[in-house]
């Protein structure tokens, strides 16, 4: 598929995607969701492909859902399209861990997008918000469960009922991001984060994924048994032969997925 909305490139094992809509501050309408939903199916089957990072520009990692496509259609059209729900899935299903890199505002679906995104490094530039209260509607895609999970219930209703925005050191404060660097060095620090993952093995990349995820869908004592049991199975891996005895001959493993 050839893409308009998107530039990806993929290199040392790291597929980056970029949002492309520089005129729209990278609002998220139906091709550039499609386009992406394509991308991150892609990277997931392309075995070169062992890390994700995906960002916007300096000025916008995506400021909402596009406000013009949204604003003409009907709760019949909405609801019968369901409205970026088979491409948010495609993002979410992404085995493989994606790295949300953050410039500028990541509004409304631009907040949820990079919460979709397994951590999010951002700029000291970096504005979040779930401002769709200020156009009569609310948050769709996770601002107002994946937020409320980030950062708890006082600071998701702060956002959400009053439509602030949160700048960067509120938002690393409060858990939202992971780190935060001087806009300049946003892209080196995401894919230094990145090709650290890439060095490490696939089985126990998707493994860690999955449980930390699955944290979010379980009462304690069941996780902890996930969490135990996916330990487990690693032990059945040559990964875990390979990364134990490097570290005993004191030499660098070479993990091969499997
Ligand atoms: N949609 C369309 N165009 C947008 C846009 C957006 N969200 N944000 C910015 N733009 C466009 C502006 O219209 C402008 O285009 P022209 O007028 O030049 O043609 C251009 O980008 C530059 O924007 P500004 O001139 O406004 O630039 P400023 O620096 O003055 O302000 C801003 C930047 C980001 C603060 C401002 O543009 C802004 O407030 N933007 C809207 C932010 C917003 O309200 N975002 C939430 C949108 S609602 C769901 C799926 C998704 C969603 C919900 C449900 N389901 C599956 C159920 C998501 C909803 C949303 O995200």
């Amino acid at each position: 598929m050839a893409y308009e909305t998107i530039i990806v490139e993929v290199e040392d094992h790291i597929a980056l995607v970029k949002l492309n809509r520089p005129d729209a501050m990278n609002a998220l309408n139906a091709q550039l969701m499609s386009e992406l939903a394509d991308a991150m199916k892609s990277a997931q089957t392309n075995d070169k492909v062992r890390c994700i990072v995906l960002t916007g520009n300096e000025k916008a990692f995506a400021a909402g859902a596009d406000i013009k496509m949204m604003s003409e259609k009907s709760y019949t059209d909405v609801f019968t399209e369901d409205l970026f729900g088979a491409e948010c899935a495609e993002v979410t299903n992404v085995r493989k861990p994606v790295i949300a890199a953050v410039s500028g505002y990541a509004l409304g679906g631009g907040c949820e997008l990079a919460m979709m995104c397994d951590f999010i490094i951002c700029s000291d530039t970096a504005k979040f918000g779930q401002p769709e209260v200020n156009l009569g509607v609310m948050a769709g895609i996770g601002g107002t469960q994946r937020l409320t999970r980030a950062i708890g219930k006082a600071k998701a209703m702060d956002m959400n009922l009053t439509g602030r925005f949160m700048d960067a050191e509120e938002a690393e404060r409060a858990g939202l991001v992971s780190r935060i660097v001087p806009a300049k060095k946003l892209m080196e620090e995401a894919m230094g984060a990145a090709g650290k993952i890439a060095e490490k093995g696939m089985v126990s990349l998707m493994a860690i994924k999955e449980a930390v995820n699955q944290s979010f869908e379980m009462p304690l004592d069941q996780g902890l048994l996930f969490e135990r049991r996916m330990f487990h199975s690693l032990f059945a891996t040559e990964d875990q032969k390979e990364g134990m005895s490097a570290f005993i001959d004191k030499r660098t493993p070479q993990f091969r997925d499997k």
